[in-house]
């Protein structure tokens, strides 16, 4: 394989689509060497057919607003590749999805679902659905008016959509419950983050944060270092920080930042199980301010309009929010001030000039594919919970979560210890990740 004539031969294929094409471009490099030394990967094409999606389904979606007024949006789920099982991955409502947003999602998650050692394929969907200000019987409009398109092409054994942006256990619910009463049956393993009672699964609400933290306490110890008393600044304040932030504090830690589009709020003697519980109200409130904590726990909280949480001085930086939220002069910065470890738990929550400035600092720096890929394990063991009409305790599922993030950990490091000792955690979970997929398209033969 050569990295600059597959680039050079996708970027005039696609034209424009900068985030398929940055994802697609860092896979490449890490899996460049491992590659080349398996001539029957170069044979069987198996990375040009891997960047491009099994099918894309792009589809109008119309709905009445509380005025009154009709409302037409663009829906899409892209079924990316199916080597490992079903397509597995999250729906995004935010105003600014479009199909390359979803195809760098949905490729990034064909190697997290691998990492996880589940039989997970990958996809990813939504709409340019803008949840802010919206009521809760318009996302639920909005949700039923999406499924009713969606559904035949969704199943357990086919494609199981989750949450992401702007997307959590409420519309979920909507959109299960619309599929359900389609399909006329109870196929729980359609959509994974359903509430526990009616098929979801303990923890997984957690999952995504608590896996990262389970990966950044593995980077800690790398060092002979302990997560206790460490200072952490988190971005944004949805499901994703919500979880990390919550096994922070159990762990000893102190998070010191949040963030919204508005603004950061810090939070200087560290978050507190009070202010953890108002970030979910905070969500439920589709407000998207930050502002809002601070509000409401004045003296202990500083709001400051239009910055971000990486001006804070802080040992550990994860940004929580949204792709390339961690800019180069971002990075520049937390370096400057002292950080010891950044993860990013946001797919692709990094430009890549941010994590060539954090490596060439010798900071570790670990990718988003590896440190989230907790939410999507724990939707695998929604999806066979399902399957066995039982449901494991709290304790049970985040003990297999806890492993599984061991295990994802154990991996980046033996693909990604270099010559010199260093570990380049974005290069191991890149290649660990690839070569499950390669070699299960090998043994499938040419489809
Ligand atoms: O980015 C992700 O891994 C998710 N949004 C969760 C996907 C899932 O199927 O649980």
């Amino acid at each position: 394989m050569n990295v600059q004539n597959i680039m050079t031969n996708l970027e005039a294929k696609h034209p424009g689509e900068k985030e398929y094409l940055q994802a697609v471009r860092e896979v490449l490099e890490s899996v460049e060497e491992v590659y080349n030394q398996h001539p029957e990967y170069e044979k069987a094409k198996i990375v040009e057919r891997l960047v491009e999606p099994d099918r894309i389904f792009k589809f109008r979606v119309v709905w009445v607003d509380d005025n009154g007024e009709t409302q037409v949006n663009l829906g899409y789920r892209v079924q990316y590749n199916a080597a490992l099982g079903a397509y597995k991955g999250g729906l995004r409502f935010h105003p600014a999805v479009n199909e390359s947003m979803l195809k760098f999602l949905g490729f990034e998650q064909i190697f997290k679902n691998s990492l996880t050692m589940l039989p997970l394929g990958g996809g990813k969907g939504g709409a340019d659905f803008n949840p802010q200000g919206k009521s809760d019987a318009e996302i639920m409009r909005f949700c039923q008016a999406f499924v009713y398109e969606l559904w035949r092409n969704i199943g357990p054994d086919q494609d199981s959509p989750a949450g992401d942006v702007g997307v959590g256990g409420r519309e979920i619910g909507y959109m299960y419950g619309m599929y359900k009463k389609l399909a006329r049956e109870h196929s729980t393993g359609a959509l994974t983050g359903k509430s526990y009672g009616w098929g979801g699964s303990l923890i997984r609400p957690e999952a995504t944060g608590f896996g990262a933290i389970y990966y950044v306490d593995r980077m800690v110890k790398q060092n002979n270092d302990t997560l206790v008393g460490k200072r952490i600044a988190l971005s944004g304040f949805g499901n994703v920080a919500w979880g990390a932030a919550t096994k922070a504090l159990e762990l000893g830690a102190k998070v010191v930042a949040i963030s919204g589009p508005d603004g950061v709020c810090e939070i200087a003697d560290g978050i507190t199980k009070e202010m953890i519980d108002y970030m979910l109200v905070m969500r439920a409130s589709n407000r998207n301010k930050v502002q809002d904590m601070a509000d409401k726990f004045p003296g202990q909280c500083k709001f400051t309009a239009g910055k971000k949480s990486w001006c804070v001085k802080v040992d550990i930086a994860m940004p929580c929010a949204f792709q390339n939220e961690l800019a180069e002069e971002d990075a520049k910065e937390l370096i400057a001030n002292g950080v010891k470890y950044v993860a990013e738990v946001s797919n692709m929550g990094s430009q890549p000039g941010a994590i060539k400035a954090i490596q060439a600092a010798g900071i570790p720096f670990g990718p988003g594919k590896a440190v989230n890929a907790g939410g999507v394990a724990t939707s695998g063991l929604e999806i066979a919970q399902n399957a066995a009409h039982f449901n494991w305790t709290a304790e049970e599922v985040d003990a297999k979560l806890h492993k599984i993030m061991n295990d994802i950990y154990d991996m980046c490091v033996k693909y990604g210890t270099q010559a010199d000792g260093h570990i380049d955690y974005v290069k191991g979970a890149n290649i660990a990740g690839f070569m499950r997929v390669a070699d299960a398209m090998m043994a499938q033969g040419i489809i």
